[in-house]
């Protein structure tokens, strides 16, 4: 080859190269879901999980990560340092090359499973072309190399820049805000993320340090029981009806399977399932695994020592699940994500593994510890009993024909519109707010369903008593859609739900009853993002002739320090009225600033993943008071719902 021509083709790779990661600026959507705040989260997760892959490769056990004062990242990590040797075909240093060529990530080869592959799992180089700076700094042999890229592009060379005693990788990145609609981090998101990892993958130290002004903050995850702790952490505030949690882990050469479960008195069931790492929420062969193990071996054990005693009794999958707290964790080689959002994992074999182990371990622990395993059986046969008298009055309810939803309730204003998707309904907080809500509205499209006080807590009651309450009766009417296992989307008749409660902790707790009862029953509802929360003003600011709406605390401050450099004029008096509740407005006013659908602002609710949601549902919803207290204290609004 002679120079030129090597020189050319030089050229040829560096252009493949930039058209790459041009391809991830140009449609980042495809590497990382999203450009709001989710996609805005998944970059840190993407250069976490590679730190995490160094650890499950047994050389790392430290990970810090730190939200600086702009908004940038910074991971750090103790592992042996991303390798600086040139790569022979791309004549760039390695470190360079996994960070400007798409893909890179998994090319090195070596041991151990991948975290990356699951959702996105598409490395440093994603996160290098979305962000408008990013560098790296690595020790390693010995010495401290650093280099520096934009866009995606090197702007540095790699560069050994001084002595170092130990190894470890540092990344600094800087989203870019061209791609992003916002560029400002939730902590309470990025805490969720990494306490789950630091659950996942036990051991594992990961610091989290927020630096920004006032919100100043730094919290440790490091569990040595890993997903025990989890299961410990889940039900802290739930009553659990026996005293260990069940525990076991079993592998073989290129898989492994990790399992803590504990009954609690709750009514639903919250199993949790990973593959590498990921939140299997579409479930996959593992899960299936699982239950099917679990039924076989409580059928077996209840059998065997009486509690079951009729021949043909048997316990459902349901009944054994029912107060169910598990976590199933799967690593595997080369994982397979299908479905929709490719979070059910598609490994067959993984049926036989899990199950298998499942069967047991669950069978000996049930031997071993007879006295837990009789509180267990006693539970599981109540949830029998329960879901056979539900069952009756599901019947009987059906028989009156109130889910087909002849004839709507009363309360309802309904729209006249019928087409559903340019229909909505509004869940209004109080007759009063809803008389407001019905004179204001665009009759056309907006329905008004008023909800008094607190709607029924599902949590605490099975469906025959949830199915007395009016409240619920009257929106599973007015939806038209049925609930539970006869849910059927096609039917419901608006595609905007909208919550419309006050802004202030009672509001919030009715808005968490409703999203427990639409989570729990109407699960469909959510995940499609038809649910919604209408966000009313918190303040009316009148100066002069101008009269502005705010809808916190921080855009108020921000438009009473604008007012007030504004050059004094003949009306400088600012009338300050604070809304304590929906029902002070009158009919315009909360047309103009929450129902219009030209100046609303609608929060979409999305479920980010199970254990968020059960999460807030069971510390809102629990027995144990204390804890519901401080958290509507301290999430009187969304902040935790990713909402
Ligand atoms: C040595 C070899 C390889 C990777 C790393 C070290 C390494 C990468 C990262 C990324 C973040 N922190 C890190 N620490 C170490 C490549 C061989 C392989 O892929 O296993």
């Amino acid at each position: 080859m002679t120079k030129q021509e090597a020189a050319q083709q030089y050229g040829a790779e560096q252009i493949q190269v930039l058209e790459g990661l041009e391809a991830v600026r140009k449609r980042p959507g495809m590497y990382i879901g999203s450009t709001g705040s989710r996609g805005l989260h998944h970059l840190v997760y993407e250069v976490v999980d590679n730190s995490i892959d160094e650890a499950l490769a047994g050389y790392c056990s430290n990970i810090k990560v730190v939200i600086q004062k702009d908004n940038s990242i910074m991971v750090e990590d103790d592992g042996r340092g991303m390798p600086v040797d040139m790569h022979p075909k791309m004549k760039k240093p390695a470190v360079e090359v996994i960070h400007t060529v798409l893909h890179a990530g998994g090319k090195f080869g070596g041991g151990g499973y991948k975290v990356s592959g699951g959702l996105h799992g598409v490395g440093a180089s994603v996160v290098n072309a979305l962000s408008t700076r990013m560098e790296v700094e690595i020790r390693r042999n010995g010495k401290v190399y650093r280099q520096a890229y934009e866009k995606g592009k090197t702007v540095t060379p790699l560069e050994e820049v001084g002595n170092a005693r130990k190894t470890g990788s540092k990344s600094t990145f800087w989203p870019d805000p061209e791609i992003f609609d916002e560029v400002e981090y939730n902590y309470e998101t990025l805490q969720r993320r990494m306490r789950e990892m630091a659950f996942l993958n036990k051991g594992v130290k990961i610091t989290l340090k927020d630096e920004r002004e006032g919100q100043k903050k730094e919290e440790v995850f490091h569990y040595e029981g890993g997903i025990k702790n989890y299961v410990e952490y889940m039900n802290s505030n739930k009553d659990s009806i026996h005293k260990d949690i069940v525990y076991f882990e079993v592998s073989d050469k290129d898989r492994e399977v990790e399992v803590a479960m504990q009954y609690t008195e709750s009514f639903s069931e919250t199993v949790l399932s990973f593959a590498n790492n990921i939140n299997t929420t579409e479930g996959g062969f593992h899960l299936q695994g699982f239950r099917a193990a679990m039924t076989r071996v409580f059928n077996n054990y209840a059998r065997n020592n009486k509690f079951l005693k009729d021949k043909d009794e048997s316990l459902s999958g349901e009944d054994v699940r029912e107060g169910l707290t598990a976590v199933i964790s799967v690593k595997l080689t080369e994982p397979q994500f299908e479905g929709q959002t490719k979070t059910k994992l598609g490994n067959s074999d993984m049926r036989g593994f899990v199950e298998t182990a499942t069967a047991d371990y669950v069978m000996a622990f049930l031997e071993e510890n007879p006295s837990q395993a009789k509180s267990i059986m006693e539970r599981c046969l109540k949830s029998s009993r329960a879901r056979l008298a539900a069952q009756k009055a599901r019947n009987t309810v059906r028989r009156s024909n109130f889910l087909e939803g002849n004839s709507m309730p009363g309360k309802l204003a309904d729209c006249s519109e019928k087409n559903p998707e340019i229909s909505e309904i509004f869940l209004v907080e109080g007759d009063s707010a809803g008389g407001s809500a019905k004179e204001g509205r665009d009759r056309a499209r907006q329905a008004i369903l008023p909800l008094r006080g607190k709607i029924l807590n599902v949590e605490k009651a099975r469906l025959d008593r949830i199915l007395n309450s009016d409240e619920i009766k009257n929106m599973i009417t007015a939806f038209g859609c049925g609930i539970g296992s006869d849910f059927d989307l096609e039917k419901l008749r608006y595609h905007k739900i909208i919550i419309m409660t006050d802004a202030d902790v009672d509001g919030a707790h009715i808005r968490t009853l409703l999203l427990t009862f639409f989570y729990r029953y109407m699960t469909p509802l959510i995940e499609n993002g038809f649910v919604y929360a209408a966000q009313p003003p918190l303040f009316r600011v009148k100066k002069g002739k101008d009269i502005y709406y705010t809808y916190s605390d921080r855009e108020q401050e921000k438009l009473l320090a604008t007012l007030a450099k504004e050059k004094k004029g003949k009306s400088n008096k600012i009338e300050i009225q604070r809304y304590k509740g929906l029902g002070e407005m009158d009919a315009e006013q909360l047309w103009d600033t929450t129902m219009d659908f030209e100046n609303r602002t609608l929060i979409q609710i999305t479920v980010e993943d199970g254990a968020a949601a059960d999460e807030i549902f069971t510390t809102l919803m629990g027995d144990k008071v204390p804890p519901r207290k401080k958290f509507i204290e301290e999430h009187a609004v969304y902040a935790t719902l990713d909402i």
